[in-house]
């Protein structure tokens, strides 16, 4: 069962703290007629793996084990203990965590757009997982733009709103264009572009566009 990462089914310690308000307040159904939309912080639903709209609730995706698991999520990450030996109350990631934090686990690490395994947004080079993301992000959006015949998508009052390409509301979208917009605007709106959960957030990006257009991310690293 997909839904809000609670302490039940997510353990997250002290980061458990930081989830009660940075989720995406409910997992909608694909047919959900308001087009709610995902919430400006939902990281929690992509750390847990639960985030995203799926034609079924029985479809799982890899998660990114190393990155879940750790035992105050959050905070291990956004509040390290420094070298004074305390945690810094600037939750922002600053560029010397990459050697505080992403160092511990993976070797060298200078940044957090640490190499992904595979060429995932398929446009012949294995990048930094942020650029990979980041490319993911822009073929989904312009596969979004295209499906509404030039027209646009925003949130706005927790919905998604639609307009055609002269600006007049679309009052009606299909539920695989609410599906692609609802997980483009989840991975966008959590901000670290693909670093929470790295298996996740690209499989959702590319189960979204097979969806909505029928095909494979073309030349993508194609999960099994
Ligand atoms: C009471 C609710 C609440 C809690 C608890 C909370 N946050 Fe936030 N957080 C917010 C809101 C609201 C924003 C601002 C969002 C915006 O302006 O878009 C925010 C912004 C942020 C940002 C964005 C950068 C910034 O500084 O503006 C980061 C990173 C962040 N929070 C991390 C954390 C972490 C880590 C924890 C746990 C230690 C945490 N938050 C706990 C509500 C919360
Ligand atoms: C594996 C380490 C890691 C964990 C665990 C982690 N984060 Fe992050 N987070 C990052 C990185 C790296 C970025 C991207 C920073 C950048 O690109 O500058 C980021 C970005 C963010 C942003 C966007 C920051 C902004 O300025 O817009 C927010 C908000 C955030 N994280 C909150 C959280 C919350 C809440 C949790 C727990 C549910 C969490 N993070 C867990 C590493 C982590
Ligand atoms: C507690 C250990 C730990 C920390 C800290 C950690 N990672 Fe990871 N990370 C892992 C593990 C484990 C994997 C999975 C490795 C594998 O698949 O062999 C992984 C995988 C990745 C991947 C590969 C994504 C892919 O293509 O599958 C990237 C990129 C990554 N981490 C970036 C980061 C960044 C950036 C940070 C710091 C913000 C960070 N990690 C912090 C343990 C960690
Ligand atoms: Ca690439
Ligand atoms: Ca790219």
């Amino acid at each position: 069962m997909l839904n809000i990462p609670i302490k039940e089914n997510y353990e997250a310690g002290l980061g458990a703290v930081c989830s009660s308000c940075h989720h995406g307040n409910n997992v909608p159904d694909i047919t959900n007629a308001r087009r709610a939309y995902p919430h400006y912080g939902p990281q929690a639903d992509v750390i847990s793996g639960f985030g995203g709209i799926r034609t079924s609730s029985d479809l799982q995706f890899y998660n990114t084990y190393g990155h879940i698991s750790m035992e105050n999520s959050c905070v291990d990450c956004h509040m390290p203990v420094n070298k004074s030996g305390f945690r810094p109350h600037s939750f922002t990631m600053q560029p010397e965590y990459a050697e505080l934090v992403c160092a511990s686990c993976h070797q060298d690490a200078t940044d957090f757009n640490l190499e992904a395994k595979a060429d995932y947004d398929g446009d012949g080079k294995v990048e930094g997982i942020q650029d990979e993301v980041s490319g993911l992000l822009d073929i989904l959006e312009k596969a979004i733009i295209e499906e509404l015949d030039g027209g646009s998508f925003e949130p706005s009052k927790g919905v998604i709103n639609y307009y055609d390409k002269n600006g007049n509301p679309i009052s009606s979208v299909p539920d695989k264009l609410y599906l692609a917009s609802y997980n483009y605007l989840l991975i966008q709106n959590d901000g670290s572009k693909g670093v929470h959960n790295p298996l996740f957030a690209v499989q959702l990006l590319q189960y979204s566009y097979k969806e909505l257009t029928g095909r494979e991310v073309p030349n993508a690293y194609k999960f099994q």
